[in-house]
């Protein structure tokens, strides 16, 4: 029940109290003003209230607050970023029947193994879109919607000159036709043009694995922001014909932003806010899904190379990736693979893009990633890569804290 009254509050009791108030403030100064001077004073004085509310109102309609989500005027190529009425309606009527995600963040281990085929083949993969509900943080909710359930979707790897048939599946469940539009495709739309798949209904893209690179894949039905900035986005990698060079552990994960009606930290289930996403202001920003997606679950050992796969959904900000305490080895920056560049401290992740990160694991302790735009650690971008092994005093000493600092 408490998504049906934070809807009825968000629209209704909003608007209800405001007229309210104004018509009561409206018969309250009147009267005051009846009580001290003659009843033409006062009338008078009652017009001047009213007329200098047309004057502010009028040209703006109602308080910005309460327009969403009715309309909001864009000019993009396609429908606007407010949800459909009915979609909303749908949505809140089908509350209980929407599949609950225990874990939205998908594990940063989950990477399919190097290739070690020598020839091209045909690879086929299969990805469902899911709308499910899920904890962004302790006690807040949102409706996420995924590829297989889970944000960022499935790490997809194929080799160069693979050819690649993806079926897109959308779950009977859904509320939104979907597509998606694969930054490693050449072709219109990214795939998308031949994707658009209704709730219930499947299709089948063929494309050919160009060129290699680690490539953003993201949900392109209109509005493509709004599909993005709700979870639908993930990585393929196109391995070049040779591979890449051998490491121990690779890890997956991408940074996006979420907008909600309700300010950081506001419990209960947080509608969506187009507003708050053209204007570019996210109440959350964080890695795999949620706050603390990557706490807990990346883990290393002393002497072993890492590489990171990093993506950005977006679909305002640019991320600066960077891993406090470590110097990356080798950046393949905006993950043009092949040609690396060496000793970097942090890289630039665009949005619809990513970068390929690797380094030697030289020393045990807690290393956090983050969005090196700082202010951004506190909506949620931050996460924590534990090292365990024996500790090197030649490469650094001193006496620790418990908490590993800049
Ligand atoms: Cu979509």
């Amino acid at each position: 029940m408490e998504w049906v009254t934070t809807l009825l509050s968000y629209i209704f009791v909003q608007t209800f109290g405001l007229v309210i108030a104004y018509a009561a403030a409206g018969v309250l100064i009147y009267l005051v003003l009846r009580k001290l001077h003659s009843q033409w004073i006062a009338l008078a004085l009652a017009a001047v209230f009213v007329g200098v509310s047309i004057f502010f109102y009028a040209p703006v309609g109602l308080p910005r607050g309460l327009q969403y989500p009715f309309s909001l005027t864009t000019f993009g190529p396609a429908e606007g970023p407010v949800l459909p009425f009915g979609n909303v309606i749908a949505f809140f009527k089908n509350i209980g029947s929407f599949e609950r995600v225990s874990d939205i963040a998908r594990d940063p281990t989950e990477i399919p193994p190097p290739i070690a085929r020598s020839e091209p083949t045909t690879v086929k993969i299969a990805l469902t879109t899911k709308e499910v509900i899920a904890e962004m943080a302790p006690g807040v909710y949102v409706n996420y919607w995924t590829f297989d359930g889970r944000v960022p979707g499935p790490f997809l790897r194929v080799r160069e000159g693979d050819t690649v048939e993806l079926t897109l599946t959308n779950d009977p469940a859904s509320l939104h036709h979907h597509s998606i539009d694969l930054h490693a495709v050449t072709g219109p739309g990214g795939g998308a043009v031949v994707t658009m798949v209704e709730p219930g209904e499947s299709k089948t893209l063929t494309f050919k694995a160009l060129r290699p690179g680690l490539f953003v894949y993201h949900c392109a039905e209109p509005n493509v922001a709004n599909h993005m900035t709700h979870g639908m986005y993930g990585l393929i990698l196109v391995e070049p014909a040779e591979g890449l060079p051998p490491v121990d552990r690779e890890l997956y994960v991408m940074q996006g932003e979420f907008y909600t009606t309700g300010d950081l930290g506001k419990r209960g289930l947080q509608i969506f806010d187009a507003r708050k996403m053209l204007d570019g202001t996210p109440q959350y920003i964080v890695w795999n899904g949620r706050v603390k997606g990557l706490v807990g679950n990346m883990t290393g050992n002393v002497g072993e190379t890492l590489r990171i796969f990093v993506g950005n959904g977006g679909v305002n900000l640019a991320s600066n990736f960077h891993v406090i305490g470590e110097i990356f080895d080798t950046v393949y920056p905006e993950a043009a693979l092949r040609d690396g560049i060496r000793n970097v401290q942090t890289t630039v992740v665009p949005a619809g893009g990513a970068s390929v990160v690797e380094f030697d694991l030289n020393f045990p302790g807690n290393y956090a990633f983050v969005d090196h735009a700082l202010a951004r650690l506190d909506r949620g971008a931050w996460g924590v890569l534990h090292v365990e092994g024996e500790a090197d005093p030649t490469i650094f000493d001193g006496e620790m804290e418990e908490s590993g600092g800049h």
